[in-house]
């Protein structure tokens, strides 16, 4: 069978493609692609289109001169869950903290007590609504942990959802086993036996087909560096790469460690360390920068993004959507405070969700930036430039997204 070849004219491209140093935006002022099925099959100057290619166009599409990006890449989210913890939020607001909320039984305990009472049909719609409120902002690609259920069998309902999400959304999903998020009521006092038991359900889950990377949350309110090892070490022995929430409240050394096992990305990072960088720098780790957790823990502490860059870290940028620290389901939004709270540029920022987003993801290959072969996954904006999309916040300029070359549905 012969798929639709579409040529997309008059374009204003951001591809994000090469070197932000030589092609700022992997920009083409006029621009076009064609896409032949659900892939990209070219992409450049308008003017350039090769004859060859031209004649097997079966369809045109003018853009009328909009801005095309790549669609974005939301490389960190627990869109799975039930509850929220919005009387959370007004207790740290009257001075609480997040980890004595934590310590007291509330936080991320509260959610899993929610998420387990809540029906499979239930948790799949409330992360399906969640979803596709980030598709109405241009994502393309997310990643989903799990880390409410806390047990084999609640860690699988919650993986299992993450799978459904995709069918129902059209949306490309990244699952990732983050069983070791917290200490389950059942375990108190006993987190090397519940690291023992995350380690004993890892090969069922990776079985099943639900696990395509492994997290853990090393923190003083949850897991050492030590048994975040033993983790890690399971990971490895099931072949599945790892990453990390690290340096979040605290510096672990968690970094140094998750390099040492090749993770694809650390996140959050504020605590980090120089070590920390250096190791990130040398297993070629990407550094996912979480704003909205910043921001809405009030923290002060900023991530060491000048350290990152000297060292060519790539970084990416996530909502890290969560009932607790990160309640946004607005990846534009993270951009904006990228560049007002951690001075990111634009450009860096829009990279953040796009190509590197998809390198924390191991999707570089299909996803992130406008190139012949990859996934003709791409957002169309109402902007002149995508810097706006830095510079606008709580507005939504997209016009459309398109998956594998389809106009996506988002409602
Ligand atoms: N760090 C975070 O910010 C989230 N998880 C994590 O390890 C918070 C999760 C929550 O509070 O529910
Ligand atoms: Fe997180």
């Amino acid at each position: 069978m012969s798929s639709t070849i579409t040529l997309w004219r008059h374009a204003r491209l951001a591809t994000m493609a090469g070197d932000a140093a030589t092609t700022p935006w992997g920009w083409i002022e006029r621009g076009a692609f064609v896409t032949e099925g659900e892939r990209l099959a070219w992409v450049g100057d308008g003017s350039a289109l090769p004859a060859d290619l031209a004649r097997r166009v079966t369809r045109e599409v003018d853009l009328g001169g909009a801005c095309v990006t790549p669609a974005l890449v939301d490389c960190h989210t627990h869109l799975v869950y039930a509850g929220d913890r919005a009387r959370e939020f007004e207790l740290r607001l009257q001075g609480a903290s997040y980890e004595e909320i934590a310590r007291a039984g509330g936080g991320i305990r509260s959610t899993v007590a929610a998420t387990r009472a809540a029906g499979d049909d239930e948790l799949l719609a409330l992360a399906t609504a969640r979803a596709r409120a980030l598709m109405r902002e241009g994502v393309a690609a997310v990643e989903v942990k799990s880390g409410y259920g806390l047990s084999l069998e609640h860690e699988a309902r919650c993986l299992r959802a993450a799978r459904r999400v995709a069918a129902a959304t059209g949306l490309t999903v990244r699952t990732t086993c983050l069983a070791a998020h917290a200490l389950p009521p059942e375990f108190d006092g006993r987190a090397d036996d519940y690291v023992d038991a995350v380690v004993s359900w890892l090969p069922q889950l990776t079985a099943e087909g639900l696990v395509d990377a492994v997290d853990a949350f090393c923190e003083r309110i949850a897991f050492t560096p030590a048994q975040t090892r033993r983790v890690f070490e399971a990971a490895r022995t099931l072949g599945l790469p790892v990453k990390l929430h690290a340096e979040q409240l605290s510096d672990q050394g968690g970094a140094q460690l998750a390099a040492s096992f090749g993770a694809l990305s650390c996140d959050h990072l504020e605590h980090l360390s120089a070590e920390g960088v250096a190791a990130m720098a040398a297993a070629g780790t990407v550094a996912v920068l979480l704003p909205g957790a910043y921001y809405f823990l009030r923290d002060t502490t900023l991530p060491p993004v000048q350290a990152l860059r000297d060292a060519g870290v790539p970084i990416a940028l996530a909502t890290d959507h969560n009932p607790g620290s990160s309640p946004t389901l607005s990846p534009l939004l993270m951009i904006n405070m990228a560049c007002t709270l951690f001075r990111l540029t634009p450009e860096e920022a829009v990279r953040g969700l796009t190509v590197n987003g998809a390198r924390a993801l191991g999707l570089s290959a299909s996803h992130g930036t406008l190139e012949t072969g990859k996934r003709a996954d791409f957002a169309v904006w109402d902007l002149a430039h995508p810097r706006e999309l830095a510079y606008r916040f709580g507005v939504n300029p997209l016009r459309r997204l398109v998956l594998g070359a389809e106009e996506a549905s988002t409602s």
